[in-house]
């Protein structure tokens, strides 16, 4: 139902780009992506991949301690990845009982870090300090978590991202798609997802700039590509191969960054709630579960 509601909205979303192409963005509607191919294996040469084949998640690609502890309104906990049917699955649940801290000594180097509690449960998994890349192409095909008030999300970062220096070239924050709109409403616009871009930090000084959203092909059941080319000039986002914008606000990061995959519970300390990030308020009861399902992540560099 959603997928048929979604190609109607497609079809009236199609009809406003006749009328004017800013249309659609400028009444925060969902793109159609449109712009130019990626033109992969013409252009670009794998450098980097999992296809996560096995049963475990490879721990010389990922590590889990780029942040474990409370996150947003829930927390992150190495329990809820597996590796399983060559897919990675980030699992969302509800826990009465605490999961276990398998991360004493960090917690100890980390005094601000918060104890696991009841609450929400998901996962990140980082390549920081194992595997990071300047300039390239960045994939994953994925199938995205069901529910409202969560996202996931295939990011990049370095540790400058946090230097004020009113400039993103020291390091950016670029999320490849951050999946927050998952909603059963009657227009279907929820098969969309946003990318974009964040850097000098997270205090008053941050600045942000974003593409807007774009459809994707029925992603919360169906695998799709979410990609990044970038340059030292402009980040190029793609779907399923298909330029969705361009950003190059605050100058290009200059310096390798390192991946993220992950999935996070709208909220604050460790408490779900509808917050500023437009995911509604969270559509999963006790007892559910939403998964965030990866077949792979490549990188390539230019040929
Ligand atoms: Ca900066
Ligand atoms: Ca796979």
């Amino acid at each position: 139902m959603s997928s048929f509601l979604s190609k109607i909205m497609r079809v009236f979303i199609s009809f406003l780009m006749m009328i004017s192409p800013a249309l659609p963005h400028a009444l925060d509607l969902p793109e159609i992506p449109k712009g130019q191919q990626l033109n992969l294996d013409e252009r670009f040469k794998l450098t980097w991949s999992d296809e996560f084949e096995g049963d475990t998640l490879d721990r010389t690609k990922w590590t889990y301690e780029w942040w474990v502890t409370e996150r947003k309104g829930g927390y992150w906990h190495e329990d809820m990845v597996d590796v399983k049917d060559g897919n990675l699955v980030i699992t969302t649940a509800y826990f009465d009982t605490p999961l276990e801290n398998y991360y004493e000594d960090y917690f100890a180097s980390r005094p601000d870090f918060k104890p696991y509690k009841e609450g929400w449960y998901t996962a990140c998994i980082s390549s920081i300090n194992i595997f990071e890349q300047c300039y390239g192409y960045f994939e994953c095909r994925a199938i995205l978590p069901k529910s409202t008030g969560m996202w996931s999300a295939f990011w990049m970062m370095n540790d400058q991202v946090v230097n004020v220096d009113n400039s993103g070239k020291d390091g950016t924050e670029v999320d490849i798609f951050e999946s927050m709109y998952y909603k059963d409403v009657w227009w279907g616009a929820g098969d969309c997802v946003i990318s974009g871009i964040v850097y000098d930090g997270y205090g008053k000084d941050i600045k942000n700039d974003s593409i807007g959203k774009f459809f994707a092909n029925n992603p919360y059941e169906e695998f799709n590509t979410y990609g990044l080319e970038w340059n030292e000039n402009e980040y190029i986002f793609y779907i399923n191969g298909v330029e969705t914008g361009r950003l190059s606000t605050g100058g290009v990061s200059q310096n390798p960054e390192y991946l993220l995959l992950s999935c996070e519970v709208a909220g604050e300390n460790g408490i779900a709630h509808a917050d500023r990030h437009g995911t509604g308020k969270m559509s999963m009861e006790k007892g559910d579960t939403a998964e965030f399902i990866v077949d792979y992540v490549r990188v390539y560099e230019y040929k």
